[in-house]
Protein backbone atom coordinates (compact mmCIF):
# COMPACT_ATOMS: atom_id res chain seq x y z
CA UNK A 1 0.00 0.00 0.00
CA UNK A 2 2.68 2.62 0.85
CA UNK A 3 4.28 2.26 -2.19
CA UNK A 4 1.06 2.83 -4.35
CA UNK A 5 0.66 5.59 -2.59
CA UNK A 6 4.13 7.18 -2.31
CA UNK A 7 3.29 9.64 -5.88
CA UNK A 8 6.56 11.14 -6.28
CA UNK A 9 8.55 7.71 -5.39
CA UNK A 10 10.56 9.11 -3.24
CA UNK A 11 10.05 6.74 -0.42
CA UNK A 12 8.19 9.36 1.40
CA UNK A 13 4.40 9.82 1.42
CA UNK A 14 2.80 12.97 2.41
CA UNK A 15 -0.94 14.25 2.53
CA UNK A 16 -0.27 15.88 -0.91
CA UNK A 17 0.83 12.26 -2.06
CA UNK A 18 -2.54 10.97 -0.71
CA UNK A 19 -4.71 13.73 -2.09
CA UNK A 20 -3.22 13.12 -5.43
CA UNK A 21 -4.09 9.66 -5.49
CA UNK A 22 -7.87 10.27 -4.19
CA UNK A 23 -8.47 12.78 -6.86
CA UNK A 24 -6.77 10.53 -9.84
CA UNK A 25 -9.23 7.71 -8.76
CA UNK A 26 -12.30 10.18 -8.65
CA UNK A 27 -11.16 12.03 -11.99
CA UNK A 28 -11.10 8.18 -13.61
CA UNK A 29 -15.10 7.41 -11.74
CA UNK A 30 -15.96 10.59 -13.50
CA UNK A 31 -14.92 9.93 -16.82
CA UNK A 32 -16.97 6.98 -16.57
CA UNK A 33 -20.15 7.19 -14.80
CA UNK A 34 -21.61 11.05 -13.58
CA UNK A 35 -23.06 9.45 -10.70
CA UNK A 36 -20.36 9.46 -8.57
CA UNK A 37 -19.96 12.55 -6.55
CA UNK A 38 -15.59 12.80 -6.27
CA UNK A 39 -16.21 14.14 -2.64
CA UNK A 40 -16.35 10.35 -1.21
CA UNK A 41 -13.16 9.19 -2.43
CA UNK A 42 -11.06 12.51 -1.42
CA UNK A 43 -12.49 12.01 1.68
CA UNK A 44 -11.52 8.37 2.47
CA UNK A 45 -7.84 9.28 1.00
CA UNK A 46 -8.07 11.99 3.88
CA UNK A 47 -9.18 9.66 6.38
CA UNK A 48 -7.09 7.18 5.51
CA UNK A 49 -4.03 9.85 6.09
CA UNK A 50 -5.24 10.90 9.16
CA UNK A 51 -5.44 6.99 10.35
CA UNK A 52 -2.36 5.35 9.30
CA UNK A 53 0.31 8.10 7.93
CA UNK A 54 -0.12 10.79 10.57
CA UNK A 55 0.51 9.33 13.57
CA UNK A 56 3.75 7.30 11.89
CA UNK A 57 5.32 10.39 11.45
CA UNK A 58 7.38 10.22 14.18
CA UNK A 59 9.83 13.23 13.54
CA UNK A 60 6.96 15.16 12.65
CA UNK A 61 8.44 16.39 9.35
CA UNK A 62 5.13 16.04 7.14
CA UNK A 63 6.12 13.34 5.52
CA UNK A 64 6.22 9.69 6.54
CA UNK A 65 9.01 7.11 5.34
CA UNK A 66 8.63 3.72 4.82
CA UNK A 67 11.03 2.98 7.98
CA UNK A 68 8.41 5.17 10.08
CA UNK A 69 5.41 3.24 8.49
CA UNK A 70 6.58 0.36 9.28
CA UNK A 71 7.61 1.02 12.79
CA UNK A 72 4.74 2.34 13.29
CA UNK A 73 2.61 -0.30 11.98
CA UNK A 74 4.56 -3.14 13.71
CA UNK A 75 3.40 -2.03 17.25
CA UNK A 76 -0.01 -0.31 16.09
CA UNK A 77 -3.18 -2.31 16.94
CA UNK A 78 -6.10 -0.88 14.92
CA UNK A 79 -9.50 -0.15 16.51
CA UNK A 80 -11.95 -2.31 14.73
CA UNK A 81 -14.67 -0.18 15.39
CA UNK A 82 -12.67 2.65 13.89
CA UNK A 83 -11.08 0.77 10.85
CA UNK A 84 -14.71 -0.54 9.49
CA UNK A 85 -15.99 2.95 9.31
CA UNK A 86 -13.17 3.58 7.14
CA UNK A 87 -13.34 1.18 5.13
CA UNK A 88 -16.52 1.21 4.97
CA UNK A 89 -16.03 4.53 3.12
CA UNK A 90 -13.46 3.17 0.82
CA UNK A 91 -16.06 0.72 -0.21
CA UNK A 92 -19.04 3.57 -1.04
CA UNK A 93 -16.41 5.57 -3.09
CA UNK A 94 -15.76 2.52 -5.22
CA UNK A 95 -19.28 1.46 -5.42
CA UNK A 96 -20.70 4.01 -7.55
CA UNK A 97 -23.77 3.51 -8.84
CA UNK A 98 -24.55 2.93 -4.87
CA UNK A 99 -25.96 -0.62 -5.48
CA UNK A 100 -23.83 -1.80 -2.47
CA UNK A 101 -22.54 -4.00 -4.39
CA UNK A 102 -18.57 -3.50 -5.95
CA UNK A 103 -18.74 -4.61 -9.81
CA UNK A 104 -15.81 -5.95 -11.27
CA UNK A 105 -15.67 -2.25 -13.65
CA UNK A 106 -15.98 -0.06 -9.90
CA UNK A 107 -12.70 -2.16 -8.49
CA UNK A 108 -11.01 -1.78 -11.71
CA UNK A 109 -11.35 1.84 -12.12
CA UNK A 110 -9.99 2.25 -8.40
CA UNK A 111 -6.93 0.10 -9.14
CA UNK A 112 -6.04 1.33 -12.40
CA UNK A 113 -5.87 4.72 -10.83
CA UNK A 114 -3.45 3.39 -8.26
CA UNK A 115 -1.82 2.35 -11.55
CA UNK A 116 -2.09 -1.66 -10.65
CA UNK A 117 -1.84 -3.75 -13.77
CA UNK A 118 -5.05 -4.99 -14.84
CA UNK A 119 -4.43 -8.99 -14.52
CA UNK A 120 -3.33 -8.43 -10.84
CA UNK A 121 -6.67 -6.95 -10.08
CA UNK A 122 -8.18 -9.58 -12.00
CA UNK A 123 -6.61 -11.89 -9.70
CA UNK A 124 -7.19 -9.97 -6.77
CA UNK A 125 -11.21 -9.28 -7.81
CA UNK A 126 -11.52 -13.10 -8.22
CA UNK A 127 -10.18 -13.77 -4.54
CA UNK A 128 -12.60 -11.37 -3.11
CA UNK A 129 -15.61 -12.35 -4.82
CA UNK A 130 -16.06 -15.41 -2.76
CA UNK A 131 -19.62 -16.58 -4.02
CA UNK A 132 -17.95 -15.90 -7.69
CA UNK A 133 -21.49 -14.22 -8.78
CA UNK A 134 -19.08 -11.01 -10.44
CA UNK A 135 -19.81 -8.92 -7.70
CA UNK A 136 -17.68 -8.24 -4.22
CA UNK A 137 -20.74 -7.78 -1.85
CA UNK A 138 -20.40 -6.01 1.52
CA UNK A 139 -20.75 -9.00 3.35
CA UNK A 140 -17.82 -10.44 1.59
CA UNK A 141 -16.42 -7.25 1.90
CA UNK A 142 -16.79 -7.33 5.88
CA UNK A 143 -15.03 -10.88 5.76
CA UNK A 144 -11.77 -9.27 3.95
CA UNK A 145 -12.14 -6.69 6.77
CA UNK A 146 -11.92 -9.17 9.53
CA UNK A 147 -8.82 -11.40 7.72
CA UNK A 148 -7.13 -8.44 6.30
CA UNK A 149 -6.77 -5.91 9.37
CA UNK A 150 -7.52 -8.23 11.97
CA UNK A 151 -6.15 -11.40 11.27
CA UNK A 152 -2.89 -12.78 11.86
CA UNK A 153 -2.66 -15.20 8.51
CA UNK A 154 -0.31 -13.04 6.30
CA UNK A 155 -1.58 -15.05 3.46
CA UNK A 156 -4.97 -13.65 3.86
CA UNK A 157 -7.58 -12.96 1.09
CA UNK A 158 -7.83 -9.86 2.19
CA UNK A 159 -4.39 -8.70 1.29
CA UNK A 160 -5.38 -8.49 -2.61
CA UNK A 161 -7.91 -5.89 -1.82
CA UNK A 162 -5.17 -3.71 -2.69
CA UNK A 163 -4.51 -5.71 -5.66
CA UNK A 164 -1.00 -5.61 -4.17
CA UNK A 165 1.50 -5.32 -0.61
CA1 LIG B 1 8.52 11.88 8.81
CA1 LIG C 1 -21.94 -1.09 -7.49
CA1 LIG D 1 -19.83 -12.08 -4.75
Amino acid sequence: MFYRHDIGKDGLVSFQDLEICGSRVAQLQQRVSQANTPEKMLFFFKKLWNRHYQPADLDSDGRVALEEYLTYNDFFWPDRKLELELMGSLFDAIDLNGDGQISWEEYAIYLRALEIEENIAQHAFSKLDLDGDGQIARQEYAKYLYEYHFGNDPEAIGNWFYGSY
